[in-house]
């Protein structure tokens, strides 16, 4: 990439008072990939150059340096495009069960360019930590968090749709969650940010039989499965799971990736559950991809 770009991305990161963490945060990548795409050892790809220019509102030309900065760059730095609603006012919402209201916040921090991964994490992760704590306490009846959930999962659709890409032609990556593991939202997530960075997903969700996930990986050959636990006295069933799959593809069984918040407090989790790797976040698994 040329000096120029790399010039750039320096310059504007520090114009709108970002640490390079924070601007990895809002790009959903890595920190160590900002600071390679400012030295120049590393080169984003198209859709990521497109989206490190509409953070820091300029043209995909200005940041390659074919247009001069004082034409092109708008007034307005990142700071002042903060959402207009708070973190509060959506938790709020949700526990009213206002659907609208709820949809109406996210809309607008997509408005503002709020990327993706950050109203994932920062709002809907976020809350429903929170509807957890509440339940566990017994402030917050189980109809509500299962309204709470599908509420999640509907803003989480209309969110894809907005960022939709067409990545079929690529090899499948198939994700479920193993045995009765019905908590299947982080695993959406991280289907839908994979899907952003450009992968074919295949999202089965929860509750597959298994000679149904057979099935699909014989129609689909995916090269890679990812697996989702949330609570510990599931890992079982991706232990089960995993050793069914080895037996029955062998040495051509895709690469296994697991993760989610059973694993949490679990040391050496590919040797527990037999996975090829365990996977904290969706830059992990990126990685592992990468090096299949
Ligand atoms: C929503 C919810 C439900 C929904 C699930 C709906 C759905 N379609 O998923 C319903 C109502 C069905 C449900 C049911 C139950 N739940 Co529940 N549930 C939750 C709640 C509130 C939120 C979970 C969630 O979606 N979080 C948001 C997502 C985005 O976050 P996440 O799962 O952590 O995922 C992120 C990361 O972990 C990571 N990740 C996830 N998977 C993977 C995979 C890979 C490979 C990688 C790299 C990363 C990754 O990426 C995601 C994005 O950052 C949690 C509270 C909490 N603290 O988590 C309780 C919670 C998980 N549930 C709990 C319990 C006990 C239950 C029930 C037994 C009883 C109940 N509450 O009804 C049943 C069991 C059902 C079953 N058989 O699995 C407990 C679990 C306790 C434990 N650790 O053992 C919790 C913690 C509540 C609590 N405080 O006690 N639940």
């Amino acid at each position: 990439m040329n000096s120029e770009f790399t010039i750039r991305i320096k310059e504007l990161r520090k114009k709108n008072n970002l640490t390079q963490k924070d601007a990895a945060k809002l790009l959903g990548i890595g920190q160590t990939t900002i600071a390679n795409y400012e030295n120049g050892t590393r080169v984003p790809d198209l859709m990521k150059v497109a989206e490190i220019a509409d953070l820091y509102k300029v043209s995909v030309d200005y940041l390659l340096g074919r247009e001069d900065y004082a034409q092109k760059v708008q007034e307005k730095s990142v700071e002042e495009e903060k959402p207009e609603f708070t973190y509060e006012e959506y938790m709020k919402s949700l526990l009213d069960g206002d659907k609208k209201a709820v949809r109406k916040i996210l809309l607008s921090f997509l408005k503002k360019g709020v990327p993706s991964r950050v109203i994932y994490e920062d709002y809907i992760r976020r809350s429903l930590r929170e509807v957890g704590e509440l339940w566990e306490k017994g402030e917050l009846p189980i109809w509500k968090e299962h309204f709470i959930s599908e509420i999640s999962l509907e803003n989480m659709a209309l969110i894809k749709r907005r960022k939709y890409k067409e990545n079929e032609d690529r090899k499948p990556i198939l994700l479920l969650t193993p045995g009765a593991e019905q908590h299947n939202i982080g695993l959406k997530m991280v289907g839908d940010m994979l899907e952003a960075n450009g992968h074919n997903v295949i999202y089965l969700g929860n509750l597959i039989p298994t000679d149904n996930i057979i099935q699909a990986i014989e129609e689909k050959k995916p090269y890679a499965i990812i697996l989702s636990v949330t609570i510990a006295y599931h890992i079982d069933s991706a232990k089960n799971l995993i050793d069914i799959l080895k037996q029955r593809f062998g040495t051509k069984t895709p690469t296994i990736l697991i993760g989610g918040g059973a694993f949490d407090r679990v040391e050496n989790v590919a040797m527990v559950t037999g996975a090829d790797k365990y996977c904290r976040d969706i830059d992990e698994i990126e990685k592992n991809l990468r090096r299949i």
